[in-house]
């Protein structure tokens, strides 16, 4: 059954502490661009891809690459939340000799379908899944998130070039758009306005969208395209926590004692 919003809502709270908790707990970093995707993941996660740890290594699953791969810890709660990744395995995660480390691999763990973490190649993997369940006629569906700095990248323009030449409707593309990078303002650093014409006119069906508003997110990944899906989705770099919102400090930075412990008021009320 699809959750309702406040269900959402509050299945994201608690999917935000727990990452601002491991982060403390194992000096994950990159935690404002973890919370910054993780509504777009709930409505993946728990509105549209249709996985759960059933169907997680059926050949005939859609398939999802966190291309932002610093965003992990989004990745691996919403994982752990679905019940596809196990509490235990997540707990060590970046400590000595974990299976789980501060970017996504595949290392037997399902639910992560590549490598990621050098950031520009998720795309071009997730069209060549396209390309190939278009070739085998299978029906499965190819979803990538990439963040906007990654959209600096030539290799990021080279798969927009290909997708809508092979007629690839089962790739989407989501583009969590907070306006950061590690360094300092996305505007700054390289402009990448106007961003959804540049996607519209390599040919993809682009939309935009609050990153945070699940209607919203959930009515662009269900719409039929014949076209490859770019979604331009508008978001808060640190997203929840009041302290860390819009704040790039928490790219690099993680929370001390004192700020688990006000996170935690904020996002669970207790
Ligand atoms: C090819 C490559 N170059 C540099 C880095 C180091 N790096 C990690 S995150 C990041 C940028 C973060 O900004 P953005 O990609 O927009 O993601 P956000 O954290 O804002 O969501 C960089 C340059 C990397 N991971 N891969």
């Amino acid at each position: 059954m699809v959750p309702n919003n406040s269900v959402l809502l509050q299945l994201a709270a608690q999917i935000r502490y727990r990452i601002v908790e491991l982060s403390h707990r194992n000096h994950i970093t990159h935690l404002a661009s973890s919370l910054s995707c993780v509504d777009i993941l709930c409505a993946l996660y728990f509105e549209t891809l249709n996985l759960s740890l059933e169907n997680i290594n059926d050949p005939q699953r859609n398939r999802f690459i966190l291309s932002k791969g610093h965003a992990v810890l989004a990745l691996y709660a919403v994982l752990e939340k679905r019940g596809i990744l196990s509490a235990d395995l997540l707990n060590e995660i970046g400590t000595n000799n974990a299976l789980l480390g501060e970017h996504p691999s595949m290392n037997g763990i399902a639910g992560v379908e590549w490598a990621t973490g050098s950031l520009g190649h998720g795309l071009s993997a997730g069209l060549g899944m396209a390309l190939a369940a278009k070739i085998q006629k299978q029906s499965y569906t190819v979803t990538v998130l990439l963040s906007d700095g990654e959209c600096n990248e030539g290799s990021v323009w080279e798969a927009a070039l290909f997708a809508p030449k092979h007629g690839l409707k089962n790739l989407t593309a989501i583009v969590d758009y907070n306006k950061w990078q590690a360094t300092g303002r996305s505007q700054e650093v390289m402009s990448l306005e106007p961003l959804a014409e540049k996607w519209h006119a390599f040919g993809w069906n682009v939309c935009e969208v609050d990153g945070h508003d699940f209607s919203a997110l959930t009515d662009a990944l269900n719409q039929e395209s014949p076209l490859p899906k770019a979604i331009i989705a508008h978001t808060v770099k640190g997203k929840g926590v009041s302290f860390m919102e819009d704040d790039n400090n928490w790219h690099y930075r993680v929370p001390k004692k004192d700020e688990l412990e006000k996170a935690r008021l904020e996002l669970l009320g207790k």
